[in-house]
């Protein structure tokens, strides 16, 4: 580039960056350590962090994306509740040369270039985990699966929904019986579960439930409990995210199986802007988090690093 343009780009670095992120909303605690990490991972790093919730509605992403376009942001962060839709807001943030970072879930486009990178697990790896690791705990014997869904048409409820029945599909014995969107909230997955619970000879026929995040699978456990019996020993759990209720649960006797999933997906996002603004980098289409199985015997230790971590 020219010397003026070289001299601007030294200015834009030297001026403290903006990012909007617009977050889905609050629906579990995982989201809530999200957003708690995204701020001190802005703080860190110098950078002012627009924070808006969209309160699990796609329409008012949407109309916070707009704002953080009119407010000439230096980038946009999305955590998009539903895979489809982003089309047109995305098409502005382009037009308007705004860097977009997709953060925990993704999107289906046409147009790949409407984004720069997607901070994200391989979220059928995640479900797959789980199904793993039931089809080796049945080692044969039949087992009736309840799922409890994540929001519908998020992307990582598509996914780990796939990665569990893909897993499952090389057991014969093991069933999926019932499956519903709990929503990814606690609440939710309490409802569903009772109803699944009602629907199953008050949950005797039922041998395990997966639950697409933990928040739904303490609001089951606690539906389990209620109906008499043992989460754990009578219905066994599996769930995704490794929030500190769930290694809980797990000490006391009452989950299974669970996939960590790191809540950091801004520091990833704000390095590879960084990197961006500094020399033109581009980062990888997919920017991979790690998926790890634990289990029980684990959960002591994963609660200690969990607190160490401030959430
Ligand atoms: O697992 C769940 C949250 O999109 C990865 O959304 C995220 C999921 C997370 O509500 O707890």
């Amino acid at each position: 580039g020219s010397a003026i343009s070289v001299a601007m780009s030294a200015m834009a670095l030297a001026a403290p960056l903006t990012v909007g992120f617009s977050q889905v909303g609050s629906e579990s605690g995982w989201r809530a350590a999200e957003t708690t990490v995204a701020k001190s991972e802005a703080q860190k790093r110098g950078i002012t962090l627009k924070i808006a919730d969209g309160q699990q509605k796609q329409e008012n992403q949407i109309k916070a994306v707009r704002s953080f376009i009119a407010q000439g942001v230096d980038a946009i962060f999305i955590a998009p509740v539903v895979q489809t839709g982003w089309e047109p807001v995305l098409q502005e943030a382009k037009s308007a040369k705004i860097p977009v970072f997709l953060l925990d879930r993704a999107i289906v486009v046409k147009d790949n270039s409407l984004y720069m990178a997607v901070v994200t697990a391989d979220n059928v790896l995640e479900g797959r985990l789980i199904g793993d690791w039931l089809v080796k705990t049945m080692n044969g014997k039949p087992c009736n699966v309840v799922e409890l869904q994540g929001t519908v048409g998020a992307s990582v409820a598509i996914d780990r929904k796939k990665g569990f029945a893909e897993a499952i599909a090389k057991a014969p014995a093991i069933k999926i019986i019932r499956s519903q969107s709990g929503d990814f909230t606690r609440t939710n997955g309490k409802v569903v579960m009772e109803s699944f619970i009602k629907a199953e000879n008050n949950g005797k026929n039922i041998c395990m439930v997966f639950a697409h995040n933990d928040d739904m699978a303490i609001g089951a456990i606690q539906a389990i409990k209620e109906a008499g019996l043992k989460p754990g020993k009578d219905i066994l759990t599996g769930s995704i995210d490794g929030v500190p209720d769930i290694y809980k649960a797990m000490l006391a006797g009452e989950a299974n199986a669970n996939v960590e999933l790191t809540p950091n997906m801004a520091g990833p996002a704000f390095d590879a802007l960084n990197a961006y603004l500094k020399d033109g980098t581009k980062p990888p289409k997919i920017i991979k988090t790690e998926s790890r199985l634990y289990l029980p015997a684990d959960a002591q230790a994963q609660l200690a690093k969990k607190s160490g971590m401030g959430y």
